[in-house]
């Protein structure tokens, strides 16, 4: 029984808080879509970008995993508003719908981490 509630507690908590990866929190997320993803800098990612995300930062071990997630899939979890873009707000909001557990938030660390070295972090205007 106490197995059981603490289980269910454990449940309540992953649902109500937002996924990480160790240190690396949404925020961190939204500042890799900023460098690699959002090419026009208008701070928003739309379907696009994603695509071209998709085929310029993934391994071919990733693509395999990532690509079977539809763009279409991604911008109606992610996209809180539905204006057909991503933007800061509906990324850190959409916890419940968007990359919601700590393995896929794992999974976006390796890629940041790894294709942001030597990136262009000031392309876009602060
Ligand atoms: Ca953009
Ligand atoms: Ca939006």
């Amino acid at each position: 029984m106490f197995i059981l509630l603490l289980l269910l507690v454990v449940i309540a908590e992953s649902a109500s808080s937002p996924a990480r990866c160790g240190t690396f929190t949404r925020r961190k997320a939204v500042q890799c879509f900023d460098v690699l993803a959002d090419l026009n800098c208008d701070r928003f990612i739309d379907a696009p970008e994603l695509e071209a995300f998709k085929s310029n930062h993934l391994t071919y071990a990733e693509h395999a995993i990532i690509a079977v997630i539809s763009t279409e899939k991604i911008m109606k979890d992610c996209d809180l508003n539905k204006d057909g873009k991503i933007s800061h707000e509906d990324f850190m909001n959409s916890f419940q719908s968007c990359v919601i557990d700590s393995s896929e938030m794992c999974r976006l660390k390796t890629i940041c981490e790894r294709e942001l070295v030597g990136a262009n972090t000031h392309r876009c205007p602060q």
